[in-house]
């Protein structure tokens, strides 16, 4: 059976001193550990927590790296680099990136790649925005985005890489899409993923929502038979309602 994912995505927020502070409160919490719990924060804080959470159990991640190892790409920072302060995921293709930094899926497959040449689980963000939702318009886009974000992949890369499903409408505004609608779209992705590869490497993938996740709503979520888990904004930021999240996806 897939191992339930969840995943906080800290955004823009926590100083280097913040996210420890962070870590060090969250390993006073006993995790289950049958869920894989992740926290992708802001790059100067991935040291530090890569070093406090070492032997416990908690995966760190970025939440974007560039596809080329080097080179004159001022401001960005690399797969290696990441590589060698010992960070495990990266986020990649969050409607946020694709929105003010023009990700595309083309940059979505060559980071997809980059990222398991590297060692690490992708965190591959897909999803509709709201005027195609209202236009019905939902499975054609998020299919196509699974298809063009994985092309080339290896069998085996595509089993380790983790799909976040993100209704662009849900994120950050409170309003989360219904249980039923996000298995509706998880269980698509999945057939896509079949089609694409096999029914073996599909079964076997993790597929998260993400978009308003908490505490109250995540138990009608991971009851979904396609949802495996849950990428978390806002309610990732406090150790007390991370926690509350990890537990209810055990
Ligand atoms: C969606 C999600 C985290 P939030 O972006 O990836 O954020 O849970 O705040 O909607």
């Amino acid at each position: 059976m897939r191992k339930p994912v969840i995943a906080g995505n800290w955004k823009m927020h926590k100083t280097v001193s913040n996210a420890l502070g962070f870590v060090k409160e969250l390993k006073e919490i006993q995790l289950p550990s049958d869920v894989e719990t992740v926290l992708c924060a802001p790059f100067l804080a991935l040291p530090a927590m890569v070093e406090e959470t070492r032997e416990t159990g908690i995966g760190i991640g970025a939440q974007n790296a560039h596809y080329e190892e080097q080179g004159a790409f001022t401001g960005e920072i690399s797969m290696p680099m990441l590589q060698e302060v010992g960070v495990s995921y990266v986020i990649i293709g969050h409607s946020e990136r694709r929105t003010y930094y023009n990700e595309t899926d083309e940059s979505v497959n060559k980071k997809t790649k980059a990222a398991h040449a590297h060692g690490f689980t992708p965190i591959v963000c897909v999803g509709e925005v709201l005027e195609e939702r209202e236009k019905g318009q939902t499975g054609e886009v998020v299919t196509s985005q699974v298809k063009a974000a994985f092309q080339g992949l290896s069998s085996q890369e595509m089993k380790k890489t983790i799909i976040a499903y993100e209704p662009v409408w849900a994120i950050g505004t409170g309003k989360a899409s219904t249980a039923q609608d996000a298995e509706e779209v998880c269980s698509l992705i999945r057939k896509t993923v079949a089609g694409l590869f096999d029914q073996s490497v599909a079964d076997e993938v993790r597929i998260q929502y993400g978009g308003s996740v908490k505490p109250e709503n995540i138990a009608s979520f991971m009851e979904q038979p396609d949802i495996d888990g849950a990428l978390v904004g806002g309610a990732s930021l406090k150790p007390d309602s991370f926690a509350a999240l990890v537990k209810a996806a055990s």
